[in-house]
């Protein structure tokens, strides 16, 4: 295994840093302002940090071009000062009263127009800082009730707007982040089968992958590992969201391997076997913490989270490889499967 990377390089975003508000109560915790989040990365082990527009930019759509331009000027050197790359710049489409019925997706042609403009500043800022992955999280590109928007035409329309976007600017590559559903009903790209789909059906396929969240793709229905062996084979697994799920409801993004650690097991797995990191990812985090931890100690799902991929990281690196073939080999599936049972529980 000498071949293989022994260093991962880990990212997370500002918002995985959070005052702990959710859908039924405020916030329950003060925040941490931009700065303190900065520098709170290397002592939790990460090197990478994602970013929305508006993290970069606070109030972007208000802001001139140089404004813009300014500002992430200032966030590139604070980054920089702490030793952080950033990882990904995502445009945050889903806020805006123009974005209420979608983005690109819009009934509203000039909703529509202001996701593309939107869309642009992002890659101006992403450009800026340095960055060319432009993640795609197509949050309210779907439907409430499936007879209010054409489907098909949804296709057409997010494609249109990926071509622009490579148009736009020659060196990005845009990552497409699926999750099924929340804040819709349904989302028009559920998995990452339909993410690759657009990619390839986009005018630059090199330049357009996928990221995958472990609780999007059991929100799904799906293993998020098999998933991830679907990009990967592909070549377009180009970021990951590590995190956990329990079970169908809202999405969680619980700490890596708090609900199902066999599951996480095998996402270590497939990524590790697969070359994962080789060519630059990073292994993100998606993760919040519950909301009753105290302010001082909420950052602890993010120290957590990295260091279960480690300590899984290992697990994998020290499964004995031929036994794991003789099981296969006689298709003594039970076999194998206590075997990584007892591998897992330390024996
Ligand atoms: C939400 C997504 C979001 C993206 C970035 O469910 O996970 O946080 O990762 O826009
Ligand atoms: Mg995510």
């Amino acid at each position: 295994m000498s071949d293989q990377p022994t260093q991962y390089r880990f990212s997370f975003g500002p918002w995985n840093i959070h005052e702990g508000a959710d859908p039924f109560g405020p916030p329950v915790r003060d925040s941490f302002t931009f700065d303190e989040k900065v520098k709170v990365y290397r002592e939790l082990g990460f090197v990478g940090i994602q970013f929305h527009d508006d993290d970069i930019v606070p109030d972007i759509n208000d802001k001139t071009h140089a404004q813009l331009m300014q500002r992430t000027r200032e966030v590139k050197q604070l980054i920089g000062d702490h030793g952080l790359t950033p990882e990904i710049v995502a445009p945050r489409l889903w806020e805006d009263p123009r974005t209420i019925d979608g983005a690109y997706t819009s009934n509203n042609s000039s909703e529509r127009e202001y996701a593309i403009e939107r869309s642009k500043r992002c890659i101006d800022v992403a450009n800026e800082i340095g960055c060319r992955n432009i993640v795609l999280w197509l949050a309210r590109e779907g439907t409430y009730l499936r007879e209010a928007k054409d489907s098909a035409a949804a296709v057409g329309q997010m494609s249109d707007a990926i071509n622009i976007m490579l148009d736009y600017h020659p060196d990005i590559r845009i990552l497409i982040e699926p999750k099924p559903n929340e804040p819709m009903d349904q989302a028009y790209i559920p998995t990452i089968g339909h993410a690759l789909g657009l990619a390839y059906a986009s005018k630059e396929p090199d330049r357009v992958g996928g990221l995958i969240e472990s609780a999007h793709a059991i929100l799904a229905g799906l293993d998020p590992s098999d998933e991830m062996g679907y990009a990967l084979y592909h070549k377009k697994l180009w970021s990951v969201h590590l995190n956990d799920q329990n079970g169908l409801k809202f999405d969680e993004d619980k700490a890596f391997g708090s609900v199902d650690l066999r599951r996480a097991f095998n996402q270590v797995r497939v990524l590790e076997e697969n070359g994962y990191g080789r060519n630059g990812e990073f292994v993100g985090l998606d993760v919040k913490v519950m909301r009753t931890q105290p302010r001082e100690i909420s950052t602890k799902h993010l120290l957590n989270s990295r260091k279960m991929f480690l300590r899984l990281l290992e697990k994998v690196r020290t499964l004995h490889r031929e036994i794991e073939r003789q099981f296969i080999d006689a298709r003594d599936y039970e076999g194998l499967d206590f075997y990584i049972l007892e591998h897992l529980m330390g024996q």
